[in-house]
This record gives C-alpha cells, sequence and structure tokens, in this order.
C-alpha cells in the first residue's frame, strides 16, 4: 500500500517538473513500473483532483495539481519518516498513539477537526491552508529539559517565516498577530523522557478567521498578499527544527539561546503573570538555561515556567 502511495507522488513529481507531455513508455521506464500502474496511478491522482491531459502517442501533461503536500518529499526533509493524513482529529494525538515509530518521524495533516492548543483549547486546522504537524521526538533527556524544545521549534518556525518574533514560550507573530502556535507533550518514564510530541500550527494561505480569533490571528497569506507553497514551508521549518534540535542536544539551551533572546518579543516589555489565579505585573527581563521567564516584580525577580504571561501591547492586552 505504501509503495502505491509514494508511486503516485513520484509520478505527480515528474509530471510538475516536465515542460510538456510526458510518455507512459518513459514513466514506466523511470518508476520501473508497467504502463498500466502508470495509468492507475493517474487515474488515481485525478481523483485526488489534479487535471491531467492524456494523448495517445503523446503522454500524460499536467494541467492542475490542487495544493496538496507530498509526504514523498517531506521524508527528505527528516531523519524518521512522515505519516502523512488527509484529515484527522489531532495530529498530536495521532503520533501519541501510534507504536513503532522512528525517532524524528513526523505527523501531518491537511485538516485537523479536533486541533489542540494548551489546556484543552482548541486550535483552528483548515483543510488544505496551514501546516498541522507533529514531530516524533525520542530524545532521552530530563523531563525538566523538555519545554526547551517549544522554545526550538518557536526558532525553527521564526527562522523561517520572515518578520515574525516569538511571544515566549511557544507562539510566533507577525506584527503583533499569532501565525503559529506550538504544542509540547510528552510521554515519562521515572527518570527519562520517552517520547515527546513537538506540535506546530501554522496559518499560511488562510483567507480568514472566525470572529473569535480576528484580532489575534494571522496568516502568512494576509500577511504578504501571497499564496505560499505549504509543502516548501513544512520542509524549511522541519530542516532548521532538526538542525537546532542537533546543536540543542550537544550543548543545551545554551546553543540557541541568544539568537532565541534577539527573537523574543516579550523581553523588555510590560507582562501580566497569571499564578495561581492571581495577577501580577511585571517586566520581562530574561530567559534562564532552563526556558524559563525571568520577570522583574515590584517585590523582586520571579521565574515563570508556564506560558500563561500577557504582554502588553499584544493579543488583545493593552
Ligand atoms: C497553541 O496553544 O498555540 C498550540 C497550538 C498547537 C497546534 C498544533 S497543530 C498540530 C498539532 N496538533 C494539535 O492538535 N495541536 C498541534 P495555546 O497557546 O493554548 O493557544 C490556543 C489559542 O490560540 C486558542 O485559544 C485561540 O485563542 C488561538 N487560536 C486557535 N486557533 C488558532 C489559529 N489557527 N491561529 C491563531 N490562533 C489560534
Amino acid at each position: 500500500m505504501v509503495s502505491v502511495i509514494v508511486m503516485k507522488y513520484k509520478i505527480l513529481e515528474i509530471l510538475k517538473e516536465a515542460d510538456g507531455f510526458v510518455s507512459g513508455e518513459e514513466l514506466s521506464k523511470k518508476l520501473g513500473i508497467s504502463r498500466n500502474a502508470v495509468w492507475k496511478n493517474i487515474c488515481t491522482l485525478r481523483k485526488d483532483g489534479c487535471a491531467i491531459a492524456s494523448f495517445a502517442g503523446k503522454g500524460y501533461k499536467l494541467d492542475f495539481a490542487p495544493d496538496v503536500l507530498n509526504p514523498h518529499n517531506l521524508e527528505k526533509s527528516v531523519p524518521g519518516r512522515v505519516y502523512y493524513f488527509k484529515s484527522v482529529k489531532s495530529t498530536n494525538t495521532e503520533a501519541k498513539n501510534t507504536e513503532n515509530v522512528p525517532d524524528g518521524s513526523v505527523f501531518i495533516a491537511e485538516s485537523q477537526t479536533g486541533g489542540r492548543g494548551r489546556l484543552g483549547r482548541k486550535w483552528a486546522s483548515p483543510g488544505g491552508r496551514g501546516i498541522w504537524m507533529s514531530i516524533y521526538l525520542t530524545p532521552e533527556i530530563p523531563a525538566a529539559d523538555v519545554s526547551l524544545l517549544t522554545l526550538t521549534a518557536g526558532l525553527a518556525v521564526c527562522r523561517v517565516i520572515k518578520k515574525s518574533q516569538i511571544k515566549w514560550p511557544n507562539d510566533v507573530l507577525i506584527n503583533g498577530k499569532k501565525v503559529c502556535g506550538i504544542l509540547t507533550e510528552m510521554s515519562a518514564e521515572i527518570d527519562r523522557t520517552a517520547k515527546v510530541i513537538v506540535g506546530m500550527g501554522i496559518n499560511v494561505n488562510n483567507e480568514f478567521f472566525s470572529i473569535d480569533l480576528i484580532d489575534k490571528a494571522t496568516s502568512l497569506y494576509l500577511e504578504t498578499g501571497e499564496k505560499h507553497s505549504r509543502e516548501k514551508l513544512a520542509a524549511e521549518i522541519l530542516k532548521e527544527f532538526f538542525a537546532l534540535y542537533a546543536d540543542f542536544k550537544e550543548r543545551g539551551f545554551s546553543a540557541i539561546a541568544t539568537e532565541y533572546k534577539r527573537k523574543c518579543v516579550t523581553l523588555g516589555r510590560e507582562v501580566v503573570v497569571i499564578k495561581n489565579g492571581g495577577e501580577i505585573r511585571a517586566v520581562a527581563e530574561d530567559i534562564t538555561p532552563f526556558g524559563e521567564l525571568v520577570v522583574k516584580t515590584e517585590n523582586g525577580f520571579l521565574t515563570v515556567n508556564s506560558g500563561e504571561v500577557s504582554v502588553r501591547g499584544l493579543l488583545g492586552y493593552n
């Protein structure tokens, strides 16, 4: 089954790159499959929404391909496997519930019907508009360091999305609105972390948001006026993430701290920390080697390790 799926993507790639028609014979030779198998894959691609012209004696020509992710291409950017879904409840949940997953694999979906944020919040994940993906890691790091992977993921996204900034710990913003959110979850054994799922939601080609999100969410399309290839962006983000992750595993947070702090919009600003049901006004000063936020309050310094911090002037806090 897997090889059939990969084959259709391989054919699509050849047709995309071709300048005009490609004969059935050429496809069958290139891919080592029969012409009948080529034809079957062409039919599957048409069912997926591709417009492929076919003429006897000439072969096949791609006239239109919908913006769908190609897991075969994405696999080139990850050390593990790519698990692709047209629609799934949540890629984080799917990754958590799948067994025998190689380290460094990615679960990615065109749409999520139950995309999740932190604390059970909902994450809007409309079909074909964004990148909804979860990276599956078995890092063998202490549980206390797992939150640093959220910061690493945020930095990877920020490196790829021009003019974006990070709101500590897990939001990537453009012009003060959220373009990406990150949800890191783990399952741990007593002395080591068994698996970590780093979920990323990136709004790419969303043309609008529901009324409750309109003031706080944005997409690359809304910011630039241009549609972007989700596949290309996902590949770039994954490449950056795995490069940063390798540095992080070798040298810890110090490997990324300077760049993270430079891109962190929270630092130096007035914040409100929500702690034990109460609100504390403070100024964000620094980030510790464990990824916690250090804030200066009336009564001295305070270290915050969970993300319930509002930043003055951002996402509805004035
Ligand atoms: C997050 O939570 O920002 C983490 C979002 C992680 C989503 C990814 S998608 C792939 C993977 N699979 C999942 O099921 N989840 C991960 P939090 O900081 O709690 O922010 C949630 C809040 O962001 C919501 O309460 C809304 O206010 C807002 N929000 C919801 N959908 C949004 C969207 N598409 N863009 C911007 N903001 C959104």
